[in-house]
């Protein structure tokens, strides 16, 4: 048995925490999948290889378009372009309706290969995530060799290609992925990331708003090297308090840590979707909404949170907008639970207003962690089995009110006994 060195040379230095300027820079990998939908597509059926292969739907039909391969993106069709539009600009491509649960399950696995690397890791997206390596070398090696392996696991095991930007912030490591792509990896090194940044155009700064973009356009600003070079009490007068934040952004400059904890990103998920032509048909909006409903409700798994609000959004030819929404004793996150909740409102609406709608969308809200950790889950389909008879049993106890619309504040403390579901002022008073 080696004995314990006792000699203070010996022993590991005390743990102090070192102020903030004295730690060493962090080491952050963004990971996002190239082409996802269709790379999924692409990977079980060997023939759509090499092709321009769109996801979304009936070229002939209103969809849009969810993602292209790259082959498609060379006539360049992109996501959210209406299906007629690629159909024109590339003929020749494989159209596929898409598998949205198929999609889900390989978002599943690919999370799961990520956690491997680092126990600070937060989920971004169905097919990204960031990743902090620091502090991770003696298990996963230095950060380019970490990305290189996750790469090739992805590769070996679900037939994907992922792209991989190195950086010292989430910003940066996330900018750098999108210039890696396809199937790269980018490494900004630390000092490096103004310089980086300086010659992309703005939307390249992720959360640059369109509205921020061209308010910057109005004073000839196109590149973030333009928005570096102005001060920053100069775009605190442009955008007030913002303007601080865009400004250190700009330079690279963003502490936000990656997020292990699922409690405090991101407050909200939503789908929405204007139709090329107002639907009344009760059957086409349910239909859509059911979709929508399984894009939230797979956001929500891959962010492993789930919520106690729905809410349902409807605008109409006139433009007039509304939105309804019903907070759940139980939060949910399964496909089922949600589309219940959001076709409840609808229903309850369109007893009141058949009128054609424009735009029709679906959100959760008010979030909270999934107690289940991604990899440890059941299946899938047994989950969503039984929260959907949680579901079913709580309609079935509280009756067809369970389903009322109103923005509620559930309280433990007087909802036990009174029912499922608070109504308040607000929103369930205009629909009464
Ligand atoms: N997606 C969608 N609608 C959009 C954008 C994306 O349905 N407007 C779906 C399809 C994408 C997936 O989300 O495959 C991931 O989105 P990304 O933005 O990462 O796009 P891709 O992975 O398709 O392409 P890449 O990351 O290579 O640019
Ligand atoms: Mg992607």
């Amino acid at each position: 048995m080696t004995a314990i060195p006792s000699s203070p040379a010996h022993r590991a230095p005390a743990r102090q925490p070192l102020p903030l300027r004295q730690r060493p820079a962090r080491s952050i990998l963004h990971v996002d999948l190239d082409a996802f939908f269709v790379a999924v597509e692409q990977a079980r059926d060997a023939s759509l290889r090499g092709k321009a292969v769109i996801v979304g739907g009936d070229p002939n039909g209103r969809g849009v378009v969810a993602t292209a391969s790259y082959e498609a993106r060379a006539f360049g069709v992109h996501s959210a372009m209406p299906l007629r539009t690629a159909k024109r600009l590339a003929p020749h491509a494989v159209f596929l309706r898409g598998d949205f649960p198929e999609y889900e399950r390989v978002s599943r696995a690919f999370h799961a290969i990520v956690a491997n690397y680092s126990p600070l890791v937060e989920a971004g997206g169905l097919d990204e995530a960031y990743i902090d390596v620091t502090g991770c070398e003696p298990v996963v090696g230095s950060a380019e060799e970490a990305a290189a392996s996750l790469r090739a696991r992805v590769r070996s095991e679900l037939g994907l290609a992922a792209s991989v930007g190195i950086a010292t912030s989430k910003l940066v490591a996330k900018v750098a992925s999108d210039r890696a792509k396809p199937d790269g990896v980018l490494v900004v090194p630390e000092g490096e990331e103004a310089a980086f940044l300086a010659p992309l155009p703005l939307r390249a700064l992720p959360m640059l708003g369109p509205s921020q973009e061209k308010r910057l356009a109005q004073l000839g600003i196109s590149i973030i090297g333009q928005l570096q070079a102005l001060s920053e009490p100069a775009l605190e007068g442009l955008f007030g308090r913002h303007g601080g934040v865009l400004s250190r952004r700009s330079h690279g400059i963003d502490p936000t840590p990656v997020d292990g904890d699922p409690d405090s990103s991101g407050k909200s998920i939503s789908r929405e979707g204007t139709f090329a032509a107002d639907v009344a048909d009760p059957e086409h909006l349910r239909a859509v909404l059911r979709g929508f409903s399984e894009s939230v409700g797979a956001q929500l798994r891959a962010k492993g949170r789930r919520a106690r609000t729905v809410s349902l959004k409807l605008r109409y030819e006139d433009f007039t907008t509304i939105s309804r929404s019903v907070t759940l004793r139980q939060p949910v996150n399964s496909n089922e639970a949600i589309f219940a909740a959001a076709d409840a409102l609808l229903s309850r609406v369109r007893e009141a207003e058949r009128r054609p709608v424009r735009l029709i969308g679906v959100g959760a809200s008010n979030l909270v962690a999934d107690a289940l950790q991604l990899s440890l889950e059941p299946s899938a389909a047994a989950k969503e089995e039984s929260l959907s008879a949680a579901f079913d049993r709580v309609r079935r106890k509280y009756g067809a009110r369970s389903l009322q619309t109103g923005r509620t504040a559930f309280d433990v403390s007087t909802r036990e006994k009174a029912g499922v579901f608070e109504k308040s002022a607000g929103l369930s008073s205009q629909l009464e």
